[in-house]
């Protein structure tokens, strides 16, 4: 086993140099409001609890009531707005975002913990997700069609459907409220959201994109709060007529049972357990620069992280010893600090979650612990959530490590005989989200293409990556059936309206 015992962070910027806290409210209506109990919560820096990033209203059902009302009354307006024009008002926000990206970036490190090129590549995200958005103002294509009789003519149009609720995770603050709120936006549609508890900064930033931009007021809200009170209220409001979750299974399929008994559409991007699969053939510095950053970018809490590393045993000691050695060089630290590669576990929840499962892999799966397994400690390390980057090797398949969820930077190796085996492997899982093949056999990567069961495959790239103009989503447990992104999205954010036109003045 070896220890990270190389980390000793220089944590810039030193403390007191920290900005002022930021105070924000809930944005209703176009106003910034207090909640109506008045209680408020602080967003502390996992890398550095002594940093508080900001405060916010701790909400209740009263404030989504006062967000509802205000999309709903606003949706009469901004439904009759041509779409192009709305298209134009989202190029705005993306003008405004380019302007703020450093600003934004930096705060959304400050309180989630990811490392600043990252939470600039989030930023970018949003800022790709609005243009593509902005374009299909000018799009959304409906159809029309030949009909049975003449002087007739027949289409299909798409149309928004009201209020749409949103209700977003910490890992990607500002990427997935984007995914999110652009489409239903263009579509027509007006929306309440509720960041994640841990990161609402970076979404209080975006209401401010939207209010400098000129949105109409109502058409985009925010309440701020925990998720069996705001998010409960944003579920069983009548008026909320879509919900779009991203988050874990266990809430996921409670909303989802929820929704279904309000007979209301709900779009759940859920968990994973992404693979790498490495064959004997491969261009092996290219597979592991692929997995140092699948399975430790953003110490592990991606939803398309590589948790799992399918091995061909031709390579597979060197590729561990390889792996092992770039691994251990990886620098923890503070995000902000740009020579840091992996910032800290975004709370103390999430660190006792992948030292649990570090401790199954020990003493239940029996899995062999070849780098880290423990929390950082001392120095600045005490003020955060850091630990080590971690890989088991010895893993077999159906073992817990293999098969559950973790969201850490805890990677476990697989080895396998054959390419049939790798797929076995690959699919032998409850979720199917992304998933990633090195090989430079063709053949190989189309059959890969045609077997793996996941909404995503990358041929000789890693499983993180996405863009926001193809369909992002995945079969089995991490989702149900939806699509966020590209045009796949505006299904959810649309209703199909057929529309019959007759021109020959008779009842045919
Ligand atoms: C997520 O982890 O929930 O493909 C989203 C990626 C990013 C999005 C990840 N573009 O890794």
């Amino acid at each position: 086993i070896i220890t990270a015992k190389q980390h000793s962070p220089p944590f810039p910027p030193k403390r007191g140099a920290m900005p002022e806290p930021k105070h924000f409210k809930n944005y209703i209506g176009g106003a910034w409001v207090e909640a109506a109990g008045g209680e408020r919560y602080e967003n502390r820096n996992p890398a550095d609890t002594e940093d508080l990033v900001s405060t916010h209203p701790s909400s209740d059902a009263r404030d989504v009531d006062a967000a509802v009302a205000a999309a709903k009354e606003a949706f009469e307006g901004w439904r009759l707005v041509p779409a192009p024009e709305r298209g134009l008002l989202i190029m705005k926000a993306v003008e405004i975002l380019k302007a703020r990206k450093e600003e934004i970036s930096q705060m959304m490190t400050r309180e989630m913990g990811k490392v600043i090129a990252e939470t600039r590549g989030d930023t970018q995200e949003a800022i790709d997700c609005g243009a593509y958005a902005a374009g299909e103002g000018r799009r959304l294509f409906g159809r029309h069609t030949p009909v049975e009789m003449r002087n007739k003519f027949g289409m299909a149009i798409r149309q928004p459907v009201g209020v749409c609720g949103m209700i977003t995770p910490w890992n990607f603050p500002l990427a997935i409220p984007s995914w999110k709120m652009f489409p239903a936006l263009v579509c027509g549609n007006t929306c309440v959201i509720k960041p994640a508890t841990l990161t609402p900064a970076s979404v209080a930033n975006f209401m401010e994109v939207f209010e400098e931009a000129g949105f109409p007021p109502g058409v985009v809200n925010m309440v701020t709060g925990g998720g069996s009170t705001v998010g409960r209220a944003i579920v069983e409001h009548p008026d909320v007529n879509r919900v779009s979750f991203t988050g874990s299974v266990e809430i996921g399929n409670l909303l989802a049972g929820q929704c279904g008994a309000l007979g209301k559409p709900f779009s759940a991007e859920l968990g994973g357990k992404n693979a790498q699969i490495v064959m004997d053939d491969a261009n092996l510095p290219l597979a592991l620069d692929g997995v140092l950053w699948g399975a430790f970018g953003t110490t592990g809490q991606r939803c398309t992280a590589t948790s799992r590393l399918i091995l061909h045993e031709k390579i597979h000691d060197a590729f561990v010893e390889m792996l092992v050695e770039r691994a251990k060089k990886l620098k923890v630290g503070n995000g902000l600090d740009e020579t840091v590669d992996m910032g800290p576990a975004v709370s103390e929840d999430q660190l006792k979650t992948d030292l649990y499962y570090i401790e199954v892999g020990l003493k239940e799966d029996k899995a062999e612990l070849v780098l880290g397994g423990k929390r950082l400690t001392g120095g600045a390390y005490d003020n955060g959530f850091f630990i080590e980057p971690t890989i088991f090797t010895g893993v077999k398949p159906g073992m817990r490590l293999e098969q559950e969820e973790i969201f850490g930077p805890v990677l476990s190796v697989i080895k396998v005989g054959s390419f049939e085996e790798a797929i076995r492997v690959q699919n032998d899982t409850a979720f199917g989200l992304s998933s990633s093949i090195y090989t430079e056999n063709v053949n190989l990567a189309f059959k890969a293409i045609q077997d793996i069961e996941a909404g995503i495959t990358y041929i000789n790239g890693p499983t993180i990556g996405a863009e926001v103009h193809l369909p992002f989503g995945g079969v089995k447990g991490t989702g149900n059936g939806h699509r966020e992104a590209a045009w796949t999205v505006l299904d959810f954010y649309t209703e199909w309206k057929s529309v019959y036109v007759e021109f020959s003045g008779k009842l045919q």
